[in-house]
């Protein structure tokens, strides 16, 4: 077979046949392969006429003959050993040193470090993060790549080409193309992000943000519904409104339309209200909290919207706990019922900024972990469009790190400053509505948890590192005494000096 074509495309289920296709109408030609041969044949008799072309192939030695050197190859299989399963085939198809293996799935940026190092002497191998679900691999997805910068080189005509697009002014998402008529002008959301895992660790973070901006839209919508008794077309018209404001984002829009959605099987019931309470997850989110237990960091929503998912799906011993735990006896909500909805929007808007200023704290101790250079509002800015988490807020991120590259955290530029200041009453009322009428919030408590310590001058940590010293003799450092000098009291013997205990460093 020649070599004609100028990516190879490995895994043919719904996400690699979009990118496949977005590729082939950006003009380039895809050789594609699938493990089961029959889906790929389908795949390339369904699109004989794109732009670019495809080329089929039966076996990865037919798929490394296709392509043009430098040979770049995708891989877009489910995360884990079966990447590796593919690398090993593709190496022994033919694929040699220089030639550049991306993972497209989403992978844990440890697996990503560890192939890139572990494949050099055999491949380039490079990682991808890829966000949009199956639309955005079609017309236009936010790509995050991570890996050698030269080989970055090869990938980037592709790479700019197929992503989604923004207005550079405004950061507004172009609308998305349509098949053989891919969008023309804008900002790509894509850029090169660092070397090895960076990539797929901003993807992770990207996953995390999304479970909270989720559970965060999920809390607003149960409050409204509770307190204010509405019916789901209501709300789906709030969140309407909503989304023509600073909330402006996919998933507030998507929301708006969900709730709109009657039951297919009922005409007079709204779909959402027929759908079972009990959340699934795929693992980024826990992932991206476990990544922050480890490093230390308090990415304590994203964390909760996680364990919020983990308590929706215990639905059985809800519904039996329901039965025998009480709530408050407050009577039902009766002040204004705009007022209420206009709160809960300035609660949901505090409670994402403090979760995306999460977010980017945990990426500011990551690159120091792996010695990467993130570019903050280059990530902010290819987050613009494309991804799950799109959002006219992502421009405002976007204008902070622009502002000061090395904002030390989100909370401190003064547009975020200055929004959580105006909005913050509101969003204490409704926390305190929450508590009063017995509505689980955990999401806009913790961001609100958050915001309170991290704004903190004096936390009761005191109070820890006392009783740490008291039964462990763990040290404590002092208020009047440079810090990282320890001591030690014999505790509770009063009028006992304390000592210095010298190089213990803390526990
Ligand atoms: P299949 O159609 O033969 O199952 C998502 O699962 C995609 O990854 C599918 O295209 C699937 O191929 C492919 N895939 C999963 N595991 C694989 C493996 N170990 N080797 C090659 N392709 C694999």
């Amino acid at each position: 077979m020649e070599a004609t074509a100028d990516i190879g495309l490995i895994g043919l289920a719904v996400m690699g046949q979009n990118l496949a296709l977005n590729i082939a109408d950006h003009g380039f030609k895809v050789a594609v392969y699938n493990r089961t041969t029959a889906t790929m044949k389908d795949f390339v008799a369904h699109h004989a006429s794109t732009p670019g072309g495809l080329v089929g192939c039966a076996t990865t030695q037919e798929l490394v003959r296709a392509v043009k050197r430098p040979r770049k190859f995708i891989i877009l299989v489910k995360a884990g050993p079966a990447v590796d399963a593919v690398v090993e085939e593709l190496i022994a198809a033919g694929v040699e040193q220089d030639d550049i293996v991306v993972d497209c799935g989403n992978s844990l940026w440890t697996d990503t470090i560890r192939r890139e190092k572990g494949y050099s002497a055999r491949c380039k191998f490079f990682g991808s993060g890829v966000s949009g679900g199956e639309v955005g691999a079609r017309f236009g997805p936010s790509l995050m790549p991570g890996g050698d910068p030269n080989s970055w080189q090869h990938l980037k005509p592709i790479w700019e080409a197929v992503a989604a697009k923004v207005d550079e002014q405004t950061g507004k998402p172009i609308e998305t193309g349509a098949p053989g008529k891919p969008v023309v002008g804008g900002v790509p959301c894509t850029a090169y992000l660092g070397p090895n895992g960076a990539g797929h660790y901003v993807k992770m973070v990207h996953n995390g943000i999304e479970y909270i901006d989720m559970q965060l839209i999920a809390e607003a919508y149960t409050l409204l519904r509770d307190l204010l008794g509405m019916r789901a077309d209501e709300l789906g018209r709030v969140f309407a409104r909503w989304n023509d404001g600073d909330l402006d984002s996919y998933l507030i829009q998507i929301t708006a339309d969900i709730l709109g959605q009657r039951d297919p099987h009922d005409p007079n019931a709204f779909l959402v209200d027929r759908v079972l309470d009990a959340a699934g997850q795929k693992g980024t989110g826990k992932w991206t909290s476990v990544n922050a237990l480890d490093m230390g960091i308090p990415a304590n929503a994203i964390a909760e919207a996680v364990f919020a998912r983990c308590l929706s799906a215990l639905k059985e011993e809800r519904v039996a706990a329901s039965g025998q735990l009480q709530g408050p006896n407050t009577p039902p909500f009766a002040g204004d019922r705009a007022a209420l909805t206009d709160a809960v929007r300035d609660a949901l808007y505090c409670s994402k900024i403090c979760a995306y200023a999460q977010g980017f704290q945990l990426m500011r101790e990551a690159q120091k972990e792996y010695a990467w250079k993130l570019d903050f509002g280059t990530i902010a800015a290819i987050f613009r469009g494309g991804c799950i988490i799109r959002a006219r807020f992502l421009q405002k991120i976007t204008d902070a790190y622009r502002r000061n590259p090395e904002l030390v955290n989100l909370l401190l530029d003064p547009y975020f400053k200055e929004q959580i200041t105006r909005a913050q009453g509101n969003w204490r009322h409704v926390i305190g509505l929450a508590s009063a009428h017995g509505i689980a919030a955990p999401a806009f408590m913790s961001a609100l948890a958050y915001y309170d310590g991290y704004r903190s001058q004096h936390l009761p940590a005191n109070l820890i590192q006392a009783q740490r010293d008291y039964f462990g003799a763990h040290t404590y450092e002092r208020v009047d005494r440079p810090r990282g000098e320890f001591f030690h009291t014999a505790w509770p013997e009063s009028g006992r000096p304390e000592q210095a205990v010298r190089g213990s460093g803390g526990h």
